[in-house]
């Protein structure tokens, strides 16, 4: 397959931010592909455009030509891309233009996207979905919301489409106690489509309770940590690096967390490994900000033994072909991979390839809304063509 013309396209995500879309005009046709964008994001991402979005559409149009004398059959033929475009674009543009290449060398062998990683790939990643949020993805209700940004559903069944059937069902039902416990309660779903509330973390906690489906939390605490203490506002108060272990270790104990992410600062890899060492066996300790699909973050994360889980953004980093390694350095250290969405979205599905096709064990994008649905939906579509 060969590329005979590259171009960006400034589209909008669906937070109404400005997004990127890259086209590529190949001798088997033309594929497009889109960028997410985070919200919360790790002070150690790759910055996803070089300076501004306009200038990577630029810099796109300006290498148009450069790709048309290299053939490109396999995964690993990303890394030609990349030499002709690393350094002139960014995170987000890299992202967009290999997973516009991966689906054109999938139509050129008449195969699907997540065959190209991994023809054997057979099992299907467990589904981690945003039921209710706070944070920075949701709005003050009555000038309150939770302080962790992401309380998720992690059912356990044989399939998707039967993961997919518990966590709305669960979402309804998480929605209909809300009304009940939550008087300033008013339907309205946050930047994830995920239900906003005035309640604190451990009153939303005891609502999802009640669905009685594993659960776990997106702390995101880099979002609220200043001056070395973690500062809480529902209610209001601060935590000390110490008296935050020993909380997130009574909730994971209290509640029977599974799993959790980011629960300290992203400089702070000895409190994540002091909180693994005493709940090793029981949940994830699960980095994003603190390792931002990097290799060395990982390896750093890896040596301290901070974390037993991974968040793995393709955007944080840009590269697939770095994606692949940092893939590989979990598999080799037995750390549980979760592909995850960004909080801003787009309607492209290729998310679901990459979480099957690397085998991850989890892929998390939320419960409803067609932008999270439609990874959803791509991740059933995949479980029903292997049978
Ligand atoms: C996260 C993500 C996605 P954002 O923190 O895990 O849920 O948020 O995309 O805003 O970084
Ligand atoms: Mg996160």
């Amino acid at each position: 397959m060969q590329i005979k013309e590259v171009r960006g396209k400034i589209i909008k995500d669906s937070r109404k931010d400005e997004t990127i879309e890259v086209t590529i005009k190949t001798s088997v046709g033309e594929f497009s592909s889109s960028a997410p964008n985070g919200k919360s994001k790790g002070k150690y991402e790759s910055k996803p455009y070089k300076k501004t979005i306009e200038g990577d559409v630029k810099a796109l149009g300006d290498l148009s030509n450069y790709f048309s004398n290299e053939y490109i059959e396999k995964f690993d033929d990303l890394r030609r891309v990349e030499d002709i475009v690393k350094g002139h674009i960014g995170a987000n543009t890299l992202f967009a233009l290999e997973s516009a290449v991966l689906k054109a060398i999938a139509k050129e062998q008449k195969k699907e996207i997540w065959q190209i990683i991994n023809p054997k790939a057979k099992k299907i990643p467990q589904l981690v979905g945003n039921c209710i949020g706070g944070g920075l993805h949701s709005e003050l209700i009555n000038d309150k919301r939770p302080d962790f940004q992401e309380f998720l559903l992690i059912p356990k069944p044989n399939s998707a489409i039967e993961g997919f059937k518990q966590n709305t069902d669960a979402k309804k039902i998480a929605g209909e106690i809300l009304k009940k416990k939550d008087s300033k309660f008013k339907e309205t779903k946050n930047d994830e489509n995920a239900w906003m509330t005035s309640l604190n973390e451990r009153e939303v906690l005891d609502v999802l309770s009640e669905t009685k489906i594993p659960m776990g939390l997106d702390v995101a605490s880099s979002s609220f940590y200043k001056r070395k203490k973690y500062h809480y506002k529902n209610p209001m108060l601060d935590r000390t690096a110490e008296e935050q272990l020993m909380y997130i270790q009574n909730l994971i104990k209290n509640f029977g967390l599974i799993y959790v992410e980011d629960p300290f600062d992203e400089e702070d890899f000895l409190s994540h490994a002091k909180l693994l060492k005493n709940v090793e066996g029981k949940c994830m300790i699960v980095g994003d900000d603190l390792t931002v699909t990097n290799y060395d973050r990982l390896k750093k994360a890896i040596e301290m033994k901070a974390v037993n889980a991974l968040i793995m953004k393709p955007n944080q980093n840009g590269s697939l072909v770095d994606v692949k390694q940092v893939v590989e350095l979990a598999k080799e250290h037995n750390i549980k991979m979760i592909f995850s969405h960004r909080s801003g979205e787009t309607m492209e599905n290729i998310l679901a390839d990459l979480a099957f096709g690397f085998q991850a064990d989890f892929i998390k994008c939320g419960i409803t809304g067609d932008v999270r649905e439609a990874k959803i939906k791509r991740l059933i579509e995949i479980e029903k063509s292997l049978f």
